[in-house]
């Protein structure tokens, strides 16, 4: 699109775009559990003792959890509006470990699909600090790796799935605050002020696989758009250290392109753009990734090992709720589906019991 037709698409409309102060005196975005559902998530894992929370279905989700089904609802209403929600409450001091993934896992079903997330296929992906030095210094260590398991600042982003997940177990000694701004919001500040960064924007970059492609993928995406605007709907893509890398493996990016990253970034990490919020133990955080980047601050960890920062992260695919506007498959598909990642159960099933796949485990 050229920049006279892009003026002419005009800005992005509706509840989709916000500023972090809109929320000041608004909590509406944190949905707390009541008691009743609380002791329903207690009860229900406790029924579902010995099961792999991977073999929960939906139905079985639907059955024991009917208490929570309300706020589920309103849930995705959130994320399909303001792109966002946390539920309070799911009482992890109550629960073992293995507990802990079946609630979890039983809550994800009442919105939508679980998909791997890592060369290991992890359906639950581990938060925490693994000793992992990640970046953006460019450097090709750095790029390689995968900044969920370091304690490091993350730029804001997109996750690659429908909809990405957190729940807090463990919080930080110091740091790891979330934050997450509107990605409409972000393109309509550009579209007024920059509108020079559109055009390559629009165009996109490709994604670094971070070598967990299959050896018969390419090790870089095609060009995904940071921006699909259409009829006053804006769908976004966005995780720099992905682009980074992936310029390293292909053409250095050009000023252009380097110059509309920082655009974008300097605008997201403006005072007002942010909603910031602090995850207690037994918060869920849901962000639909079209429509909103998350971010987290650097954090410094207990010394004791048993104690430090613990998240589970949960991708969820949405099916045909999901598309914001008419993004397309690049956009949805093209960084979250290759090597052992991006699958639902069964897709992962079959993939695991199929002999001539390439699957590579790597812890
Ligand atoms: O640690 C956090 O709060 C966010 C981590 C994150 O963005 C991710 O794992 O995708
Ligand atoms: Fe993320």
């Amino acid at each position: 699109m050229q920049e006279t037709a892009i003026a002419a698409a005009g800005p992005a409309s509706g509840p989709s775009v916000w500023k972090g102060g809109d929320f000041s005196t608004d909590r509406s975005w944190m949905r707390e559990l009541t008691g009743a559902q609380a002791a329903a998530l207690v009860d229900a894992t406790r029924r579902w003792e010995g099961r792999d929370f991977r073999s929960l279905q939906r139905v079985e989700a639907q059955a024991a959890l009917a208490a929570l089904i309300p706020t589920a609802e309103a849930a995705r209403a959130d994320l399909a509006s303001r792109g966002f929600v946390v539920l309070r409450g799911l009482p992890v001091q109550d629960m073992t470990p293995a507990e802990i993934q079946r609630a979890y896992w039983a809550v994800g079903l009442l919105f939508g699909e679980g998909l791997t997330q890592n060369a290991s296929a992890d359906f639950l992906c581990p938060v925490t600090d693994m000793g992992v030095d990640f970046g953006y210094s460019g450097s090709a260590s750095q790029l390689n790796v995968r900044g969920y398991q370091s304690k490091a600042d993350l730029n804001y982003h997109c996750d690659p799935s429908d909809v990405v997940s957190l729940l807090c177990v463990r919080k930080a000694l110091a740091g790891g605050q979330s934050s997450i701004v509107s990605t409409p919001a972000i393109y309509n500040e550009i579209l007024r002020a920059h509108p020079q960064h559109l055009p390559v924007l629009l165009r996109g970059f490709q994604y670094d696989r971070k070598a967990e492609q299959w050896a018969t993928e390419a090790p870089v995406t095609e060009r995904i758009p940071v921006f699909v605007p259409r009829n006053g709907r804006v769908s976004c893509r966005y995780a720099r250290s992905y682009i980074l890398g992936a310029a390293q493996k292909t053409v250095p990016l050009t000023d252009a392109e380097t110059a509309a990253l920082d655009c974008f970034d300097a605008i997201a990490r403006r005072e007002d753009m942010p909603l910031r919020m602090a995850f207690e133990p037994g918060d869920i955080q849901f962000v639909n990734n079209y429509t909103v980047v998350h971010g987290r601050t650097a954090y410094e960890d207990h010394a004791d090992p048993a104690r430090r920062r613990f998240l589970w992260r949960l991708w969820l695919y949405l099916g045909d709720q999901a598309p914001w506007c008419e993004e397309g498959d690049v956009m949805r598909w093209a960084h979250a589906r290759f090597g052992n990642l991006g699958r639902t159960v069964d897709e992962w099933a079959r993939i695991a019991a199929s002999a001539d796949q390439p699957v590579t485990v790597s812890h």
